[in-house]
């Protein structure tokens, strides 16, 4: 059986899981929210990694009901959690640039508050930069300012790996940038990564943006990042993507 066959099987069969990663203040430590992000436990084959699984479903097209899936299942997941008493946090879900020009996300998105119903500001999105390689399309700017106005935040995913032209930051509502873990990895052995979320870390403050790190796995990227005044993190360092019962204990009783 293809991949592509197997993943249309997998989610009539419901193989499909969301992990959650929190993301932490570097002010003080607290939780500022969960990046849910995908798991498909294959049967016998084992786990898959969205790395793998992802780009065939976009290159199908399934990536349409797959995102729709995790839409729903992230809203459902953090009001269930607020509901058990847990901290308000937002839940961040990955959009692909597949899913924005080729189906409604926005009809998505609000079906996805309104059957959970979870306030729009429980959701955040991470859309990569590779959605602004060329023209602004305008379903998309429109869509964004829908979403905005339905209280969702927007994020840039991966700033820094993808497009140079930064226009689009200015033109379309966006409050966050995280920066890419190949630059973070960088930090401490090469002055010029650490220039690089520097640089980041300006770009986002001139713009009054939020900034937050991604792949932070030790006590001295985290330090850096501090010290060049970066707002969050996100990384093994803190906790790695936990499923939805582990990362509810997380929330209740943070290290
Ligand atoms: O969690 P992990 O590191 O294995 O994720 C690998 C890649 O898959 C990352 O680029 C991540 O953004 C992407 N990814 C994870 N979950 C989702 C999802 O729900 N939707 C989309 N579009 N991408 C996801
Ligand atoms: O592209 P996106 O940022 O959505 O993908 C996040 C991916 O990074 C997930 O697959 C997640 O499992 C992975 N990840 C999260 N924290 C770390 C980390 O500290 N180190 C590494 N190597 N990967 C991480
Ligand atoms: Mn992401
Ligand atoms: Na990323």
């Amino acid at each position: 059986l293809s991949l592509e066959s197997r993943l249309r099987r997998a989610l009539d069969r419901g193989e499909f899981r969301l992990h959650y990663q929190p993301q932490v203040s570097l002010a003080d430590g607290t939780l500022t929210g969960m990046e849910a992000l995908l798991r498909w436990h294959a049967g016998d084959e084992g786990d898959i990694s969205p790395a793998r699984f992802i780009p065939i479903a976009e290159e199908t097209g399934l990536i349409v009901p797959l995102g729709r899936w995790v839409l729903g299942e992230a809203c459902r997941q953090n009001r269930a959690w607020r509901q058990a008493g847990l901290p308000a946090l937002p839940v961040s879900v990955n959009l692909s640039v597949v899913q924005l020009r080729r189906s409604d996300v926005v009809a998505d998105v609000r079906r996805a508050l309104e059957t959970s119903g979870l306030p729009g500001d429980g959701l955040h999105l991470e859309v990569t930069e590779s959605l602004f390689l060329s023209e602004d399309d305008p379903a998309v700017v429109t869509g964004f300012q829908t979403l905005r106005e339905m209280g969702i935040s927007l994020a840039i995913d991966d700033f820094g790996t993808g497009y140079s032209n930064l226009g689009y930051l200015k033109r379309l509502p966006i409050a966050k940038l995280k920066i890419d873990q190949s630059f973070v990895r960088g930090i401490g052995d090469s002055g010029h990564d650490t220039a690089i979320n520097q640089a980041i870390i300006s770009i986002a403050r001139s713009l009054g943006l939020g900034v937050i790190a991604e792949g932070v796995e030790t006590a001295a990227e985290l330090r850096v990042l501090q010290a060049l005044g970066c707002d969050e993190i996100q990384g093994f360092y803190y906790s790695r993507p936990l499923d939805a019962e582990r990362a509810g204990q997380l929330m209740a009783a943070p290290p």
